[in-house]
């Protein structure tokens, strides 16, 4: 490698949801431990770094984004020793661990809320959101993204708190110095432990207008809800967040090459990229990576994904460093959502998540072809799930249990696991996929090591080529080696100029890897994908014209 692989920025990142990943203790629920056993198999894949969701102390009011004790390990995920032997074991095959920080609010279990909430008087009585009012009239507009108000009425103190998902979700003061002071020794408690950086949860959502203002309404043809038709002026993306985040930098800094990756979410109408772009400041002095999750919105089509990919290079302005996701924990995974459970569609969004310039996230199970599970109304968990059936069936179905083998429970635990296993477990599982040379597992895998052992996939430039608009093709171009991804978005046969010969195909989804490719239009199959590859050296060029002769004498 001719340059040094930074494992945020040019390496795989995995997120791992824990309650399904692996259960060891037999209580039909994920656990530390059953991350630690499966580290041999995510090394395996090429991964340079996992991002946990919330395994904190909670009463998982929302499945542990509730936290109750920031330095404490849930019993259903294990204990500190067990962590502390996870983050060696990663730390051992070169696996950064990356922890799920949700700092916008607490869960109402926190020692901080409860003595906030107890009276006017209390030590920590600013800690929250409080403001006056009178029962039964709210102070302004806000609404709770999992539905209703976002003010709760305290009988105790005779005022509303601010909760801007559920109730037992109390927002935190950021304008309280304190507040601040104790949510950072809490995150350095951690980074003292060895942990290598955070996802930080709704991070655009953590400081709101002084004034309390209302939000100005919109009409939104597409989401009915009051909370969907409004543009969050007040409640989201107040300037203050970004001297905070200077702030929470520099103590990252004081810890080698850590990471911070923010989840922001801009209005749900619009999608702005530029909302994530500015949380990176000048590059190099707020976070590390944010999302732009205008992808998980996305259409099937190349057009689309042609349009959102140059406005957010374009809105990074060479100054941010990329990052793209198509899964995660909230929403309908990428094969269900956009390939319709298409196995042929969905290696082309790999080969498009797995070749970009930036940081990939691959969701457990995206690299097996998992897809959403339909969840019965009597076995549905999550909060807004259980509220909105059969509006909306909640987030159950994309965190089902991996699917290790054919056996039972889909080898994920020997007890009856806490959410249903997918249906097709037996034909869609990890062991199975192993040995299928041309399994979406296989093609996966492959992508993430070629992408680890070429410059210019992980750190090269990017271009965008003209082409059929059915087709998206792009160029990314290193030092020593340029590689060309083709990607046809259309159910007919599309040709591609390439301008340049001399190409090597590296990864396909049409049986002819291995092949060179010398002609002067590239033909693709309906849905096909393509990674070539041609050397930049002179040393290569001179070798690979010498195959030519070779072939035409
Ligand atoms: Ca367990």
């Amino acid at each position: 490698m001719t340059k040094k692989f930074i494992w945020w920025k040019h390496g795989t990142i995995y997120q791992i949801y824990p309650r399904s990943f692996y259960d060891t203790n037999r209580d039909g629920i994920g656990d530390l431990n059953g991350i630690t056993q499966k580290l041999d198999y995510l090394q395996d894949l090429g991964i340079s770094g996992i991002w946990i969701s919330p395994f904190y102390k909670s009463p998982k009011y929302d499945f542990g984004y509730d936290i109750s004790d920031y330095r404490s390990i849930d019993p259903d995920f294990g204990t500190e020793a067990d962590f502390k032997k996870l983050i060696a074991e990663a730390h051992k095959r070169n696996i950064h661990i990356i922890l799920d920080m949700v700092i916008n609010h607490t869960s109402c279990e926190h020692p901080w809320f409860i003595d906030s909430s107890s009276s006017r008087d209390s030590k920590k009585n600013d800690w929250y959101i409080w403001v006056d009012g009178k029962k039964g009239k709210y102070p302004n507009n806000w609404m709770s993204a999992f539905g209703g108000h976002a003010w709760h009425w305290s009988e105790e103190r005779k005022q509303y708190y601010l909760h801007l998902f559920l109730k037992e979700q109390p927002d935190l003061n950021w304008r309280n110095q304190a507040v601040e002071k104790a949510v950072f020794d809490d995150i350095e408690f951690w980074l003292k432990m060895g942990v290598d950086g955070f996802r930080l949860d709704v991070i655009n959502f953590i400081v709101k207008d002084k004034q309390f203002r209302s939000n100005p309404y919109f009409l939104h043809r597409t989401k009915p809800r009051r909370h969907d038709m409004q543009h969050h002026k007040y409640d989201r993306n107040q300037p203050e967040t970004h001297k905070i985040l200077k702030r929470l930098r520099k103590l990252m800094n004081r810890y080698g090459e850590t990471m911070l990756v923010g989840e922001v979410y801009p209005d749900e109408d619009v999608m702005d990229p530029a909302v994530p772009a500015q949380y990176l400041g000048k590059g190099n002095d707020e976070l590390h990576l944010a999302f732009d999750f205008s992808t998980i919105f996305a259409k099937f089509s190349a057009r689309c994904f042609r349009k959102l990919l140059t406005r957010w290079y374009s809105s990074l302005n060479d100054t941010g460093w990329p990052c793209h996701v198509l899964s995660n924990h909230d929403k309908s995974r990428a094969i269900s959502r956009l390939a319709k459970g298409s196995i042929e569609k969905a290696k082309l969004l790999m080969m498009l998540l797995l070749t970009q310039k930036g940081t990939p996230f691959l969701y457990y199970g995206e690299e097996i072809g998992m897809t959403d599970v339909s969840i019965r109304h009597r076995d549905i968990v999550d909060p807004p799930g259980k509220q909105y059936w059969p509006f909306y069936k909640g987030r159950d179905g994309v965190r089902t249990p991996m699917q290790w083998d054919e056996t039972k429970n889909a080898g994920f635990s020997k007890s009856k696991p806490w959410l249903p296993v997918g249906p097709k477990y037996k034909s869609v599982n990890l062991k199975q996929q192993q040995v299928e040379a041309d399994s979406i597992f296989n093609f996966t895998r492959t992508l993430v090591h070629l992408r680890n052992q070429n410059e210019a996939l992980f750190n090269g430039s990017f271009r965008i080529e003209e082409s059929h608009r059915s087709l998206l093709v792009y160029r990314r171009t290193g030092k020593h080696s340029e590689f060309l991804i083709l990607l046809n978005f259309s159910n007919k046969k599309r040709q591609f100029l390439p301008r340049t010969t001399g190409w090597h195909v590296m990864q396909a989804t049409h049986l002819r890897k291995g092949m060179n490719i010398d002609l002067d239009i590239i033909a693709l199959q309906p849905f096909e994908s393509l990674l070539l590859k041609r050397d930049l050296t002179k040393q290569g060029r001179s070798l690979h014209i010498n195959k030519r002769k070779q072939k035409k004498t």
